[in-house]
């Protein structure tokens, strides 16, 4: 089956689209296919400005060594230290309201997990197909863990190694069949579940194809990118509040992944942090379950007997 005709997008969204109705519709196709292309999605100036600024590291970065990376591929992490472009790809108002829908239900907010430059150069062959919810060790098909964003910089066809895609592989499926091809031109955007059996795809042309990988993952799992390493305060303090937020400089309530108990964003003030003292952090029903306990132990301390009468 071509490649298009097997993506068959609903509908040519109007570029920086952000309406829910929008959102839901390709969070139907997602969810239905596993994967989801939006055509046109960002402008050119905004690629064009994210490649120039990555090209000197894609060229100064030694090929990859391993079967998962790949030895003709080039990969490195950190992608919003490297361009000031970056953050409208990762902070995409469609992209994170569809993020939202998937992930949304299983956490108190979602996280970002990786952003990944990556060139597939000749000679490298197809990666080997796996399911990237796989990382983790918990229980799966009972959530999405993770949701994949590819964002092509280039063209992607199928012989310069387009993402290769099973679709209806997610979710405990076992896949409809072939995979498909992800062909792709910049400014377009390929979407795909952590449940979603995906690969590099093999280059056999003589250019390569080049692309950043940004995924985002439930907020009380580790992330693959060690986000607070790659952007420490120092760094993050940089950033707009919302892209520190989506970085990790915010706990995932309750109180997870505090400095000294309060909230991680308090290193982003540039002020020294000392003596704070921990303040809990808590969703409202978190809240009342813990008083409503509180309440009962004391009721029955109240009604007690005193020690030693029976
Ligand atoms: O490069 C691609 O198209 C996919 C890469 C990928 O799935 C991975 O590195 O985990």
């Amino acid at each position: 089956m071509p490649p298009e005709a097997a993506i068959a997008p609903l509908g040519r969204p109007a570029r920086d689209d952000t309406s829910p109705s929008q959102a839901d519709l390709w969070l139907a196709r997602l969810q239905r296919d596993g994967y989801c292309i939006i055509r046109g999605l960002v402008g050119n100036d905004l690629v064009a400005g994210l490649s120039a600024d990555l090209a000197e590291r894609f060229e100064r970065t030694p090929f990859c060594e391993g079967v998962f990376y790949g030895g003709r591929t080039k990969r490195f992490g950190g992608v919003l230290k490297r361009s000031g472009f970056a953050e409208a790809f990762v902070r995409h108002p469609l992209i994170l309201d569809i993020v939202q829908a998937v992930l949304g239900p299983y956490c108190d907010r979602f996280q970002l997990n990786l952003t990944q430059a990556l060139e597939i150069y000749p000679g490298q062959d197809a990666q080997p197909p796996h399911r990237d919810q796989d990382m983790w060790g918990g229980a799966k098909g009972e959530m999405e863990y993770l949701v994949n964003v590819m964002w092509p910089l280039g063209p992607y066809r199928r012989d310069n190694g387009a993402t290769v895609i099973y679709p209806q592989s997610h979710n405990g499926g076992s896949g409809a069949g072939d995979p498909i091809f992800a062909e792709m031109d910049a400014g377009d955007v390929l979407l795909f579940l952590g449940s979603t059996l995906h690969g590099g795809g093999g280059n056999s042309a003589e250019r390569p194809r080049t692309g950043m990988i940004v995924s985002y993952s439930l907020g009380w799992l580790k992330p693959y990118e060690n986000q607070w390493l790659v952007y420490p305060p120092e760094v993050a303090r940089t950033f707009s509040p919302e892209l520190a937020r989506l970085v990790g400089y915010q706990q995932h309530r309750p109180n997870l992944g505090n400095y000294e108990g309060r909230c991680p964003s308090v290193l982003l003030t540039g002020e020294p942090v000392d003596f704070l003292g921990a303040v809990d952090e808590l969703l409202p029903r978190q809240a009342e379950a813990l008083q409503a306990k509180r309440a009962a132990a004391a009721g029955a301390q109240v009604g007690a007997p005193p020690a030693g009468v029976r």
